[in-house]
């Protein structure tokens, strides 16, 4: 049939009218949840795998992508770990978050001896492809650098000292961002750190150099699309607000957005008592989404782990009593939090608006 003006004009109207009724959606819409889970939990506990399914938009392999994992072999690539954990998610309809491509860290023995810059190149290049390539259409958005502003940077020196590093210097950066984007041109590519949220003149400074990354990249026309906020909170620190938003809106501005990577709330130093501990614990969580959400939408909300059953938490922020750490969202019963019920109000809020 030969579209007359009218037909045409029904036609734009109805999907003006279709286009607005999706705006309004995506308004409506919840920003997605989603947890990092290892492997060793995964296999051992159903309970766990069910909450998963149940509660997550977004599954992040925790450590099965890292170079100790993939690399403990030069010559090759090991990703039974990842891929089942993957093979999950996809099965459930869950979006995959990769962590991470490059990272001072977790690195098998022969990498920690990289020191030639052209080698040290040539292996960075044919992981980011390999990997990236293996997982493209799979894993949807990547953490391409992680941790590589140092924990105390100066405008001086305001690089991680790693191995990384020590070869490429700030090249780095340029390198493994460049081969993401060539090997998966789909993928959201993520700078991933740390101590972005409190207020004192060190996390000052880092979230300065987080926007330096930012516009290096966009300086060379390098792809950049998030900036990943791990979000590891100090309970006992008070979140600076205003520089959480600031920062956000910035990224915004500049077309980069945001996505919270690792969140949990150490909590190393507050009361025992649990439901005391769970109250402040949601209460820091909804101080900083709600600053990063009045900032810019984040891609994602993703806690480091579900369940008080496991998590790092323990091992690196030891308590003075023998209380264990409650930093996620669900208890080691998978019983819901208040951090769950605070996590939960975030998602339904909108960017610009003040939350009280
Ligand atoms: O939680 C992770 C732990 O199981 C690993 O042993 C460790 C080393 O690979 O990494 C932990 O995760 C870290 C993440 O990869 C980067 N940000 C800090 C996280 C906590 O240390």
């Amino acid at each position: 049939m030969r579209p007359t003006r009218r037909g045409f004009l029904a036609g734009a109207t109805a999907s003006l009218a279709a286009a607005q009724a999706a705006g309004a959606l995506a308004a409506r819409e919840l920003i997605p949840f989603g947890s990092a889970v290892m492997i060793s939990d995964f296999r051992s506990d159903a309970k766990l795998r069910a909450q998963l399914a149940k509660l997550c938009d977004v599954i992040t392999p925790m450590n099965e992508l890292k170079w100790d994992w993939v690399r403990q072999n030069r010559s090759g690539f090991a990703f039974e770990n990842a891929d089942e954990i993957v093979a999950f998610a996809r099965k459930n309809g869950k979006a995959v978050h990769g962590h991470a491509l490059l990272w001072g860290d977790a690195l098998p023995a022969w990498a920690k001896e990289l020191r030639d810059p052209k080698e040290t190149e040539r292996e960075l290049v044919r992981h980011v492809e390999a990997v990236v390539g293996k997982y493209a259409g799979q894993i949807a958005s990547w953490d391409v650098v992680n941790e590589v502003i140092a924990h105390e940077p100066t405008p001086a020196s305001p690089w991680r000292d790693t191995v990384w590093h020590r070869a490429l210097g700030p090249r780095l950066v340029d390198i493994a961002f460049a081969t993401a984007a060539r090997t998966d041109p789909a993928a959201r590519l993520v700078i991933n750190d740390y101590d972005f949220e409190n207020d004192d003149a060190r996390t000052a400074e880092r979230r300065r150099q987080v926007l330096a990354l930012v516009r290096r990249l966009q300086d060379l026309k390098i792809p950049v699309h998030e900036v990943g906020f791990q979000a590891h909170l100090y309970a006992e620190k008070a979140i600076d607000r205003r520089a959480v938003t600031a920062l956000a809106r910035e990224l915004g501005r500049l077309g980069v957005g945001v996505r919270v990577t690792e969140l949990d709330v150490i909590d190393w130093k507050l009361p025992a008592d649990p439901r005391e501990r769970d109250r402040l614990a949601a209460e820091v969580v909804t101080a900083f989404l709600g600053a990063l959400i009045e900032g810019q939408r984040p891609q994602a909300i993703i806690t480091w782990g579900l369940t008080d059953r496991s998590t790092w938490i323990n091992e690196v922020f030891k308590r003075n009593d023998s209380a264990r750490a409650r930093p996620l969202p669900l208890d080691a019963d998978y019983r819901p939090k208040p951090m769950m019920a605070a996590i939960e109000a975030a998602r339904r809020l909108s960017e610009g608006r003040r939350v009280p």
